[in-house]
C-alpha cells in the first residue's frame, strides 16, 4: 500500500510563553485558546479607514452582514451577483481573515421573485440557490449558515411558518444536503437567536439535531446569535445550553454578539458570554455584529465593542480581558468536515495501463499552502495528490507522532475531498469524504495523541485521482504532523 506526507510546521508566534504579555488584541488572545473572534462586516464601510483599521487589527473572521443573503446573491432567478460578498471575501483573505458565509436559505431577505413561488418550485429554487452559492464560494468558506432561523419563538417549539417551511418539513435537511454537496469543505451550521438559553425553541433545535446526526444529515455546527438587552439578557444557563449542544458532536459558535447597554454593566455581559464559550470546548469562536456602536443594526443600543469614533469602550476590555484569561490551554477538540486545499491541482496525465505504479508509490506530489498571519490560528493545507492506476484509498489518518515534545497543544486533521476523476474543481463536483481528525493536548508538557474517528471515511477508487491535506490549531514552537494515506 502506498503512503505519503505532506510536512507542515505550525505557526510559531500564536504561544504565550510563560511570563509573556497577553494579547492586546481579540483576534490574537482568542487565537491563543485556538479560536477566533469576528465581526459582521458591510461591504459599503470597507471605504471607512477608521472601520477597516479596527477591522484588520482586532478580528481574525468576518460574516458578510447582508451581502451573501438570497435577495443580495440571486435578485433575478437564475442570475447570480457577487460583487459585494466578493468584496468582503477578499478583504478578508487578503487580510488573514477567515469567512463565516451567512445565509443560504432564510424566511428573511428573499428576493421578490422567490417570495412569490411556491411548492417544488420554490423548493427547488432554494436547493438551486445553496448548491449554486456554495460552489462559487467552494474552499472559501470556514464555516456556512446553512439554514437560518427556522423556528418560532415562544412556547410551541414548532417550526416558523415560512413559505420554505410550506414546502415540506424537509427542507431544512434538502438545503444542508445541497450545501455539503456543494462544499464538503465548510462547516454547515443552523443559526438562531432565542436559542441562547434552555427553552422550548432551543430545545426544538436541539431535537433537531439530534436526529440529524442520528440519520446522517450533514450538520457540523449551531450558531447562537446572542443578541442581548435588558428584555432579552445573557441567560443564566447560557454556557450549559452551549454545552449540551456540543455535547450531540457538533461545534457550537456565537454567531452575532450584540449586547444593548453601557459601562461596567454591559462590560460584565461581554464577560460573560466569552467565558461561557471560553469553558465549552467545542465553542470554536465569537463574532460580534458590526465593529461600531453606529455601524450595528440596532445603534440606538449602543451594543458593540467600539464606540462612533472607534474608541474602545468598557466592553472591549472585559472582552479581551476574558478571553487573555483563557489561556493558551484550552483549544476546542472539533472534529471538522474534511479539508481541501482550494488551490488543489489535480494530475492531468495519467500513466499508461502498462506502467501502473509498482506496490508502493500510488501517491506523489506535495506542498505548502498559505500560512495566514501570526495572529490567526494557522491553518496550513497541504496536497498530495495521487495519480496513477493505484490501489484504491480507505483510509487518511494523522501519522503518529505529530506532536513535538514541549507543545503546549495542538489539533489537526487530514482530510480529503474525493471527486470522480476528471471532474474539475471549479465545478464543485460532490464526492466522498475521506477524513480523519486527532486531537492532542498536553497539560504537562507531555503530548497525549488521541486517536481519530473514521466515521467520514469513505473509498477512492483505484486510478481515481484526489488531494489530501493537513489542517493543523495549536500552541507551540514547531511541529511535524503529516498525513498518510493507506
Ligand atoms: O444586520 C442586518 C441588517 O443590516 C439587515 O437590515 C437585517 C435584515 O433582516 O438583517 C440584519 O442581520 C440579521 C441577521 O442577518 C440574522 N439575524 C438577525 C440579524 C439582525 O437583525
Amino acid at each position: 500500500m502506498a503512503a505519503a506526507a505532506g510536512v507542515a510546521a505550525l505557526g510559531t508566534t500564536l504561544a504565550l510563553a510563560p511570563g509573556a504579555s497577553a494579547a492586546t488584541t481579540l483576534g490574537a488572545s482568542a487565537a491563543q485558546t485556538g479560536r477566533y473572534f469576528g465581526a459582521a462586516v458591510a461591504a459599503n464601510k470597507l471605504s471607512d479607514a477608521t472601520y477597516v483599521g479596527i477591522l484588520n487589527r482586532e478580528f481574525t473572521m468576518v460574516t458578510p452582514e447582508n451581502e451573501m443573503k438570497w435577495d443580495a446573491t440571486e435578485p433575478t432567478q437564475g442570475q447570480f451577483t457577487y460583487a459585494n460578498a466578493d468584496r468582503i471575501v477578499n478583504h478578508a483573505r487578503a487580510n488573514g481573515m477567515r469567512v463565516r458565509g451567512h445565509a443560504l436559505a432564510w424566511h428573511s431577505q428573499q428576493p421578490g421573485w422567490a417570495q412569490n413561488l411556491s411548492g417544488t418550485g420554490l423548493r427547488s429554487a432554494m436547493v438551486n440557490h445553496v448548491t449554486q452559492v456554495a460552489t462559487y464560494y467552494r474552499g472559501k468558506i470556514y464555516a456556512w449558515d446553512v439554514v437560518n432561523e427556522a423556528f418560532a419563538d415562544g412556547g410551541t417549539g414548532a417550526r416558523r411558518d415560512s413559505n420554505l417551511q410550506r414546502t415540506g418539513n424537509d427542507w431544512i435537511e434538502a438545503a444542508f444536503r445541497a450545501a455539503r454537496a456543494a462544499d464538503p469543505t465548510a462547516k454547515l451550521c443552523y443559526n438562531d437567536y432565542n436559542t441562547d438559553g434552555q427553552n422550548a425553541k432551543s430545545n426544538a433545535v436541539y431535537a433537531m439535531v439530534q436526529d440529524f446526526k442520528a440519520r446522517g444529515v450533514p450538520i457540523d455546527c449551531v450558531g447562537f446569535q446572542s443578541h442581548f438587552n435588558s428584555a432579552s439578557p445573557v441567560p443564566a444557563d447560557y454556557q450549559a445550553n452551549l454545552q449540551r449542544f456540543a455535547n450531540l458532536g457538533v461545534d457550537v459558535q456565537i454567531t452575532e454578539l450584540d449586547i444593548e447597554g453601557s459601562g461596567s454593566a454591559q462590560a460584565d455581559n461581554y464577560g460573560r458570554v466569552v467565558r461561557a464559550c471560553l469553558a465549552v470546548s467545542r465553542c470554536t469562536g465569537i463574532t460580534v455584529w458590526g465593529i461600531r456602536d453606529t455601524d450595528s443594526w440596532r445603534a440606538s443600543g449602543n451594543p458593540l465593542l467600539f464606540d462612533g469614533s472607534g474608541n474602545k469602550k468598557p466592553a472591549y476590555t472585559a472582552t479581551l480581558d476574558a478571553l487573555n484569561s483563557g489561556g493558551p490551554t484550552t483549544p476546542p477538540t472539533t472534529t471538522p468536515p474534511t479539508t481541501t486545499p482550494p488551490t488543489a491541482t489535480p494530475p492531468t496525465t495519467t500513466p499508461p495501463p502498462s506502467t501502473p505504479p509498482p506496490g508502493g508509490s500510488a501517491l506523489e506530489g506535495g506542498g505548502e499552502g498559505p500560512q495566514g498571519r501570526g495572529r490567526q490560528a494557522p491553518s496550513v493545507p497541504l496536497t498530495v495528490v495521487k495519480s496513477g492506476r493505484a490501489p484504491a484509498i480507505t483510509k487518511l489518518e494523522p501519522a503518529a507522532p505529530d506532536v513535538a515534545a514541549g507543545h503546549a497543544e495542538t489539533e489537526n486533521a487530514c482530510g480529503a475531498d474525493v471527486r470522480p476523476e476528471h471532474a474539475p474543481a471549479d465545478r464543485g463536483e460532490a464526492g466522498t469524504h475521506l477524513g480523519v481528525a486527532r486531537s492532542a493536548r498536553s497539560a504537562e508538557g507531555i503530548p497525549a495523541i488521541h486517536g481519530g474517528g473514521g466515521s467520514q471515511n469513505g473509498q477512492l477508487g483505484a486510478g481515481a485521482s484526489t488531494t489530501f491535506g493537513f489542517q493543523g490549531t495549536g500552541v507551540g514552537p514547531s511541529a511535524t504532523p503529516t498525513c498518510s494515506a493507506s
